[in-house]
């Protein structure tokens, strides 16, 4: 039997086996793909080449470059990649578990370094009136005036959903935040006919339907979902001064003004994105989290 290359897009992966979109037909179920251990990187969102074995089972035979992967601290500290190909971090926070903003600004610097777009979901909306600090809603405000999608969705009873969706059509986005915040509910909501959204049981006992793994998911409409585990933290790797304020988009303009092109905008003197944060053109809390950030750098 000859052996046909196939080239598909890596659902999710348990151990040694992949499964991948079926070539023939994505609404047919996936193939079982085994990986030998020079595989051991390919993860969600991954293209990959495979062929059919004579036995009936199918095995990797490449992994195709990718545009860009995210990655988490896992073991140890040490980097494990999550997804791969990613156009679009969704980043969910919600009013119960409270909000993060530090957990936010850290993913708006891991998009800047995927290149990828950012949209901020505020979740579980229906929390907002017993919850919501006048401090949080003018931090949530903050990211609208940076520019960033602001969308409040409750994943009960579907509001923002319809917004949700404009903003992923023919994108690879992926769900973050930490866990209980409602990522994997609102996968349900975006769709409703997929049964395997409904999560895996943990054997740490976090919760029963805590997700464990990356997996992507096809929208109808064009594009691919990826729900993807809780974070308790959402650490930034091995990242320079420079990458660090890169993350803050509301710095640059004039960050080009600053005396020296190195600035960190900390303690250097002629620095403007300083002086647009005394000028309230830059937001005082974003500063601070900024420096914070910084100073754990080093
Ligand atoms: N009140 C309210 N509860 C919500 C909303 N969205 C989700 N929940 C509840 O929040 C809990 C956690 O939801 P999940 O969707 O499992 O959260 P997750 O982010 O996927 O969690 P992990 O998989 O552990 O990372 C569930 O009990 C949901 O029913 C919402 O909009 N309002
Ligand atoms: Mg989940
Ligand atoms: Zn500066």
């Amino acid at each position: 039997m000859s052996s046909i290359l196939h080239t598909g897009r890596v659902i999710t992966r348990f151990g040694a086996e992949l499964l991948v979109e079926n070539p023939d037909d994505p609404n047919l179920p996936p193939i079982r793909c085994t990986a030998k251990r020079k595989f051991d990187s390919i993860v969600c969102g991954d293209y990959i080449t495979w062929h059919h074995n004579p036995h009936g089972n199918a095995s990797v035979d490449e992994l195709l470059a990718r545009k860009n992967a995210l990655t988490r601290p896992g073991y140890r500290g040490r980097p494990r990649t999550i997804a791969a190909n990613i156009d679009q971090l969704l980043i969910v926070n919600s009013w119960l578990p409270e909000p993060s903003w530090d957990l936010v600004d850290r993913y708006l610097i891991a998009a800047q370094q995927l290149d990828a777009e950012a949209t901020i979901l505020m979740n579980k909306s229906d929390l907002a009136d017993q919850y919501a600090s006048d401090e949080d809603w003018l931090n949530l405000d903050i990211y609208r005036q940076i520019g960033y999608p602001v969308i409040e969705i409750n994943a009960i009873n579907g509001d923002g959903i319809e917004a949700l969706k404009n903003h992923m059509k023919d994108k690879t986005s992926i769900l973050s935040g930490r866990s209980g915040v409602g990522k994997s509910s609102i996968a349900n909501q975006i769709l409703p006919d997929t049964d395997i959204l409904v999560g895996l049981i943990s054997d740490s006992g976090e919760g029963k339907h805590t997700t464990t793994t990356a997996t992507l998911y096809r929208l109808p409409n064009g594009g691919y979902l990826i729900d993807s585990p809780g974070v308790r933290d959402y650490a930034l790797g091995d990242i320079s001064p420079k990458e660090l304020s890169d993350g803050y988009i509301e710095f640059h303009e004039f960050a080009l003004h600053c005396r020296f092109n190195n600035c960190t905008h900390d303690h250097e003197p002629g620095c403007a994105v300083r002086k647009a944060v005394e000028d309230n053109k830059i937001s005082k809390q974003r500063y601070q989290r900024y420096i914070q950030a910084l100073r754990n750098l080093v």
